[in-house]
């Protein structure tokens, strides 16, 4: 039919304008950062989304894979790290954080065992969930960590197309990490391999009866 045909070439146009998405370009911490992809490894996608859950793109999106580019910023254990991305996310899901210590951040590509720092996510109130679509979101380094070098990564999970794949949008900051004590963070998990097609906050319809949420992969590490 023809009003069929009409409607799909305008969902190909739309997907086709839609492909570039917010992306994480920039790293603070007090008087530390701000440059964009300075200490950011850049994408090579347009954060057109990572979807495999079986792919190494899920470290530190396509392009991300190291980082001789990319400086390292110094933090110091305890401090707060802000993300910025070029515009506001727009797809609803959760934020994480997730970190791993390396030998060097320049050249590391994310196969080490990673922990979870954040979650970011949905609030409900009054049957409706709230979700915190920003440019800004901020995580602390945890006090008791090792000092070192260590991929900072965030994690943003588009969930908004229920039935569709969900969408991961990631960057990878580097980080060097001063202080801190000898804490080894706990659980970790591999990526790929910490999410599942199963996970109720993968397969979760965010317009259907929803009244909690839990944000995929491990439990939070606290010191
Ligand atoms: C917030 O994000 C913007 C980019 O959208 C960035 O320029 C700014 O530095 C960020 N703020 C902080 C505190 O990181
Ligand atoms: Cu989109």
């Amino acid at each position: 039919m023809k009003s069929t045909s009409v409607i799909a070439s305008a969902i190909a146009l739309l997907s086709a304008v839609t492909e570039g998405h917010y992306m994480f370009q920039t790293v603070k911490s007090g008087s530390q950062g701000g440059g964009v992809y300075q200490f950011v490894r850049k994408n090579t996608n347009h954060n057109s989304p990572v979807v495999d859950l079986g792919d190494k793109d899920l470290r530190c999106n396509v392009g991300g894979t190291s980082g001789a580019s990319t400086e390292t910023m110094p933090v110091a254990a305890g401090s707060t790290v802000t993300f910025g991305a070029d515009t506001a996310v727009y797809h609803q899901g959760p934020i994480s954080f997730y970190m791993t210590q390396v030998p060097d951040a320049k050249t590391a590509d994310g196969s080490t065992p990673w922990f979870k720092v954040k979650d970011i996510g949905p609030t409900f109130a009054g049957g409706q969930a709230k979700w915190d679509m920003s440019k800004n979101y901020s995580v602390k380094i945890p006090s008791c960590i090792a000092p070192g070098d260590y991929l900072l990564r965030i994690q943003q999970l588009a969930i908004h197309n229920p039935g569709g794949k969900p969408q991961f949008y990631i960057s990878c900051a580097q980080i060097k990490v001063s202080g801190g004590a000898s804490t080894l963070p706990k659980p970790t998990v591999s990526i790929p391999g910490a999410f599942k097609a199963s996970d109720s906050g993968y397969t979760a319809n965010i317009y259907n009866n929803f009244k909690s949420y839990t944000v995929p992969g491990p439990s939070v590490f606290t010191c």
